[in-house]
């Protein structure tokens, strides 16, 4: 049994309900059981040359799970649910109606096989206050592999996040 740490982002839709529905969805799956749910946060898209105020805002926050699904079954699983809610992959980082990433898997780490393969920890949650603020909100004192203790890794974080 891992403990399982996955971030959701949205900017596309009613995001609220989306965020809602496919966390009952993931929930619903045999194999995982949800342990809590964070505070949702307001923040403006990073798009890879930077902050775009001009895209949609997101809602982001995390869920934590325990699951005897293995990591890859875990992100399979995350990738049908982003699907059932209208997820497309067009350009990288677009806009989207859901995304789930996996962030941490029972501390593991995990080089990627293929580009575009499952890497744990996830290679930017570090240095994402969107991911690393509401992670801090119900477990202070997580760390990420490799990284070190997230409320450090919050506090060098430069990206802007807004309570809901
Ligand atoms: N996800 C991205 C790219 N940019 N920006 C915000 N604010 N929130 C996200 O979840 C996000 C992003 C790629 O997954
Ligand atoms: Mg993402
Ligand atoms: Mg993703």
């Amino acid at each position: 049994m891992n403990r399982a740490v996955i971030a959701f982002g949205a900017n596309l839709g009613d995001r609220e309900a989306t965020i809602g529905e496919a966390v009952r969805e993931l929930a619903d799956t045999e194999g995982i059981a949800l342990v809590a749910v964070s505070p949702v946060y307001e923040t403006a898209a990073i798009k890879p040359d930077g902050v775009d105020h001009d895209a949609p805002g997101y809602l982001n926050g995390i869920v934590i799970v325990e699951t005897v699904l293995d990591p890859e079954r875990l992100l399979a699983r995350l990738h049908e649910v982003e699907a059932a809610f209208g997820r497309e992959r067009a350009e990288r980082w677009g806009d989207r109606t859901i995304d789930l990433d996996l962030i941490d898997v029972g501390g593991l780490v995990i080089a990627p096989e293929a580009p575009g393969g499952l890497e744990l920890p996830h290679p930017r949650a570090h240095e994402r206050a969107f991911v690393l603020q509401p992670w801090l909100d119900i477990e202070p004192d997580a760390t990420l592999p490799g990284r070190g203790p997230i409320g450090a890794l919050r506090a060098a974080a430069s990206d802007t996040v807004v309570r809901r």
